[in-house]
């Protein structure tokens, strides 16, 4: 967990709950922090709600513990469809769960694989087109001295290895054009990409039968996590360039990931290390409620989508 001033995060999904105006949502979030959290906290602050695509809505509250230090409170809904709290304790604040809270599991989340067009060109609903990419460091933009920068290649994969930046250009770099859509809501319309197919990362790891799942960590801090399976498509790339430069350090420069059907969040900038394991771990936005895929064109914005 690297999520500024935050110890631990509590995810508290809902069921079958219906909310229709930021006052009930408030009363509710009360509600569930009393259950969970008890009543260490003596008042609730209505901060701000924010659209997340056309879908859903993220409204963010603050349970004061004294007069500087609170507990966020980010309710995530859909429609009038109040799908989860997620509540964000600050450190230094000795908190004891009440409620027993069951763990996250993902594949309720991943069940959808009806056959959506995946047109990476003209995305669906619910973004509106810029011209130039939003930068984004929530964790701010790493040092990156590229003489000592390698890209780490482990788990559950027969050929652990390590490539540095001169590896990853003598394992040959494809291009590809594709937009790029931050789950914000902006999309840019025609990007190119350079950089290293996952696939010829693949073969040369040979990850095992049981890597479901694909965790990235970032010099940074960030991390994320990604289906194999999406992980691995023939348009996913190591990206070492943007627009035919190599990438500028504010868009990840050494490397970031591109996997063009997610998305921007999966496609982590300042890449360092890439882990193929069986096992379902959140990264930095997935501890905060978003999807353990994100598949644009299925919308998947929020778990439990
Ligand atoms: N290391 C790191 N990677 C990251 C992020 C970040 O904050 N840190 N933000 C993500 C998000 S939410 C988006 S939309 C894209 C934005 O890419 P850009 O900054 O090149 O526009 O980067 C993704 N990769
Ligand atoms: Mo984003």
């Amino acid at each position: 967990m690297s999520i500024k001033g935050v110890s631990s995060v509590i995810d508290c999904p809902l069921d079958d709950y219906s909310v229709n105006s930021v006052p009930e949502i408030r009363d509710s979030v009360v509600a569930i922090a009393r259950s969970v959290l008890g009543d260490a906290w003596f008042r609730v602050e209505y901060e701000n709600s924010e659209p997340i695509g056309y879908t859903h809505t993220l409204h963010r509250f603050r349970l004061l513990i004294d007069n500087d230090r609170y507990i966020g409170a980010r309710a995530v809904v859909r429609g009038t469809r109040f799908l989860r709290v997620l509540f964000t304790i600050p450190f230094g604040y000795g908190y004891e769960p009440r409620a027993s809270l069951s763990m996250y599991k993902p594949d309720a989340d991943l069940r959808d694989t009806s056959k959506h067009v995946e047109d990476e060109l003209h995305p669906p609903s619910g973004q509106v087109y810029i011209s130039i990419p939003i930068v984004y460091a929530i964790l701010g933009v790493p040092q990156a001295d590229v003489s000592k920068w390698s890209l780490q290649i482990e788990g559950d994969v027969d050929n652990p290895a390590e490539f540095n930046i001169v590896d990853l250009y003598e394992l040959g770099l494809v291009e590809i054009e594709t937009s790029f859509h931050c789950v914000t809501g902006w999309s840019i319309r025609r990007m190119m990409f350079t950089g290293v197919p996952i696939s010829k990362i693949v073969e040369l790891v040979k990850p095992r039968g049981v890597a479901k799942w694909v965790y990235i960590e970032s010099l940074d801090g960030y991390t994320t996590i990604i289906p194999y399976d999406d992980f691995n498509r023939e348009r996913s790339i190591i990206a070492l360039e943007m627009n035919g430069k190599p990438l500028d350090i504010l868009h990840g420069y050494p490397a970031r990931l591109i996997v063009p059907h997610l998305y921007g969040w999966k496609s982590a900038k300042w890449v360092s290390k890439i882990v193929f394991t069986n096992e379902y771990k959140d990264g930095y936005w997935e501890a905060l409620g978003y999807h353990p895929r994100g598949n644009v064109a299925l919308e998947e914005r929020f778990k439990q989508n």
